[in-house]
């Protein structure tokens, strides 16, 4: 057997809700991969819809809990930031990747800070311009269309999308600095919605469908941003993680939506475990 592979998780737990650590930990973990999280806030709930949440900021400790990693020895196949709370913890993300760097590493950031053509509470346009600093030192970013617009300081658009609009707006993207660019959201008809792809190396561009399923789903770029990262890690090619994460997350949406619960208590990603674990499990060879 190969040696496990291990991610290091940098996002906030939100108690309840259902995203950021406790989406990764449990999707990462279900593709047998090790994942070392390094929490940067504690919250009672995500910020999303719920009112009166608490939240204890972690930026203090993050720093030594670098250096502490640093000491042990240890390395990452992939370094995985999500929800950050402020641009002093986009800084401290930005020390761990160079700390922690290798040639075999991957860095995927995930700019979670906005859906729907609006900041998430607590955000505003600095964030969004340190994190486009932050995108700039990834090797794979998967922002949504209105994260993608915010990067770019262009307007947000509402769906649908013609072909052309979404390959511009890939290529921009890439020239902030990743490689590689996976853009969520995208939809060029009326009931399909999915994952924009594009891979600079092999200026190739693909797409990943899935059943779009009306309403606001909180949580759900997250488990699409950790079942992608399960795939990668699990040698699957950018284009097929893309199309096992879409498949996850539309599959969660429809058993929630199914099920009529409130959305704002996150979807049920839980269920489809075990066939995301399956499937990961069979081996393919990485182009
Ligand atoms: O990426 C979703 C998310 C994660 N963590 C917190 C959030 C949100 C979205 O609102 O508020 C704390």
């Amino acid at each position: 057997m190969s040696a496990q592979k291990r991610v290091a998780a940098i996002h906030d737990i939100s108690g309840l809700g259902k995203c950021s650590l406790t989406v990764a930990l449990p999707i990462i973990s279900a593709a047998g991969i090790e994942t070392a999280i390094m929490p940067t806030a504690v919250l009672s709930t995500h910020t999303g819809g719920f009112t009166g949440y608490t939240c204890r900021d972690l930026t203090s400790d993050l720093a030594a809990f670098t250096d502490h990693w640093k000491s042990l020895g240890v390395r990452f196949d992939a370094i995985y930031s999500g929800y950050l709370g402020s641009p002093e913890q986009i800084d401290i993300v930005k020390r761990f990747i160079s700390t922690f760097r290798d040639e075999r590493c991957t860095v995927v950031v995930d700019p979670a800070m906005a859906d729907e053509g609006e900041m998430y509470a607590l955000f505003d346009m600095d964030f969004a311009k340190a994190m486009t600093s932050l995108c700039a030192e990834a090797d794979i970013i998967l922002p949504n269309m209105t994260e993608a617009a915010f990067l770019l300081g262009r307007e947000y658009k509402e769906k649908p999308y013609t072909r052309e609009y979404i390959e511009e707006l890939l290529k921009a993207l890439s020239n902030l600095g990743p490689s590689k660019t996976v853009l969520t959201g995208v939809s060029f008809e009326r009931g399909v919605i999915g994952a924009s792809v594009y891979d600079r190396d092999m200026d190739e561009f693909f797409y990943a469908p899935s059943n779009r399923i009306p309403g606001y789903y909180p949580g759900a770029g997250d488990i699409f941003a950790s079942a992608f990262v399960a795939s990668y890690l699990s040698d699957r090619t950018l284009y097929e993680s893309a199309r096992i994460a879409a498949d996850f997350v539309s599959k969660s949406v429809a058993r929630t939506q199914k099920a009529k619960t409130d959305p704002r208590f996150g979807v049920n990603f839980e269920a489809g475990l075990c066939d995301l674990a399956l499937e990961l499990r069979r081996t393919t060879v990485k182009k």
